[in-house]
């Protein structure tokens, strides 16, 4: 039985993915690892919670010694727009936080390390539709820099020292448990909630701005394929692409108008445009297919459907 320590496990991906391992793994098998903010009920409920900072390497070991930790997953990241505003701290914690996490699971000879990566690997060089897995990664902002060396330095870890270490190039992730914060890709989040709230929204992007996406059942699915994935079998390792959707702003405020005919989007595009334009339309997850065998089952219209219907019991509730 794996002991595994979920490091950002308050956040957008964290939170979910730490309630579904402990659901498959039985809660003391799965640590919530949480830096500043209080866990939420549920997740300090259902299992362990520690605070772990990745950039403390005495308290990541004390934690990994106390619960004899053999699997890390490095969900904690400053994305991209908070990057942009603060790239030093994107630096510190992307890079540093990361190197730490990989070199206690070599100490620790640790059966796996899961480290996430982005599509924000791409930048404005690269083919922007339908992206291949190997292609030009010159990104602009210091989030996917970060991301691209993550990329290199787990299939080093890899290559040098036998550990196993994979990831995947999460597209934006789009969920009703907890709100995303810090990165580009939030407005397709925010829509829903706004949507549900004031029947309206102002979008941070401009109408045809075209990303991949996906819903969270389809993200938390991946990450726990990938992870059960057999590590022979895997040609690549911590930079699969993987897709499920790809849509414009004004496609994304079409699905919300369906169903809720009188709602309205305006456009005032701000700095976060940029780094939209500098990400592609589309990837090729090919690779993601043909080694773990990658299917995504959301498209937007049924994701549409059950987010309004998440948001909308919140709301109800008087939660939101
Ligand atoms: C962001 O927008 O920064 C993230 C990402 C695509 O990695 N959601």
């Amino acid at each position: 039985m794996s002991k595994i320590l979920v490091i950002g496990s308050a956040g957008q991906i964290g939170s979910e993915l730490t309630l579904l391992l402990r659901e498959m793994y039985g809660g003391s098998n799965v640590v919530a690892g949480i830096r500043k903010t209080k866990p939420s009920d549920k997740l300090s409920e259902t299992g362990p919670c520690e605070v772990v900072d990745a950039l403390d390497t005495d308290g990541l070991a004390s934690v990994v010694n106390k619960y004899k930790i053999d699997t890390i997953i490095n969900m904690a990241a400053i994305l991209s727009a908070t990057g942009e505003k603060n790239p030093m701290l994107a630096w510190d914690v992307n890079m540093n936080g990361l190197i730490n996490v990989l070199e206690i699971a070599r100490e620790h000879r640790m059966k796996q390390v899961l480290v996430p990566s982005s599509i924000a690997v791409f930048g404005p060089s690269t083919p922007v539709d339908n992206t291949p897995q190997e292609t030009v990664l010159k990104p602009t902002t210091m989030y996917g820099v970060t991301k691209v060396a993550g990329e290199l330095l787990g299939d080093y870890y890899v290559k040098r020292y036998g550990l196993d270490v994979r990831g995947l190039r999460y597209p934006g992730i789009i969920s009703h448990e907890t709100l995303p914060g810090g990165g580009t890709t939030d407005y397709a989040v925010a829509i829903y909630y706004e949507a549900v709230k004031n029947n309206r929204y102002t979008c941070f992007v401009k109408e045809d701005t075209r990303l991949p996406m996906m819903y969270m059942p389809d993200c938390l699915k991946a990450t726990i394929d990938l992870m059960q994935a057999d590590f022979s079998k895997l040609r690549h390792h911590c930079d699969f692409n993987v897709g499920a959707m790809s849509f414009s702003a004004e496609e994304l405020a079409a699905s919300v108008k369906k169903q809720m005919p009188g709602f309205e989007i305006s456009y005032e595009p701000d700095s976060r445009q940029d780094i939209a334009d500098s990400w592609p339309n589309s990837v090729d997850d090919s690779a993601a297919r043909e080694e773990w065998g990658w299917q995504p089952e959301y498209d937007l219209d049924a994701m549409t459907a059950d987010m309004l219907r998440a948001i909308k019991e919140k709301h109800d509730k008087g939660l939101i």
